[in-house]
């Protein structure tokens, strides 16, 4: 009787035992488990910035164009469709914003606010909707090298 008692014991903390390592066996699995999710998560991100970088740029409300002395900046701008663009001029002399082609503007005029150009004399502003989607080119008709892009999605 007391051998058989003693064996049952035994079996009991065996099996306890074995039983308790076990589950510390699969928590401890379970926790590196983790951290190979957060770094695939931290990859998921990495991935999406490249994703949006073949883009360019992304499409917003309202834009603003600032002619310096050195030109149109930024030169190329992405906008939404019935989005605006603010013309600032932050130089020392008169701009005269026109649609490409030179000297014509038969282009995009909503650009330069449906005018054959559009004048800031310094530190003037002026702002605009663009609604026609596509990509349209501008310039300084007093100085045509002076250009820029605007896409327009
Ligand atoms: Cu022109």
């Amino acid at each position: 009787m007391n051998t058989k008692v003693i064996i049952g014991i035994a079996v009991l903390v065996v099996v306890v035992g074995g039983g308790y390592l076990l589950f510390r066996g699969q928590k401890g699995t379970t926790q590196p488990s983790n951290p190979t999710n957060n770094s695939s998560q931290t990859t998921t991100t990495n991935t999406q910035n490249p994703t949006s970088e073949p883009g360019k740029s992304v499409a917003v409300e309202e834009a603003t164009i600032t002619y310096t002395s050195s030109g149109f900046s930024p030169s190329k701008i992405t906008v939404k469709s019935g989005g605006k663009i603010t013309w600032v001029n932050s130089s020392d002399r008169e701009v005269a914003v026109g649609a490409n082609p030179h000297p014509l503007h038969t282009g995009n005029r909503e650009v330069s606010g449906g005018e054959f150009t559009l004048n800031l004399k310094p530190g003037e502003q002026k702002t605009v909707t663009v609604e026609k989607v596509g990509t349209f080119g501008y310039h300084n008709h007093l100085n045509a090298s002076e250009d820029g892009t605007i896409v327009v999605e």
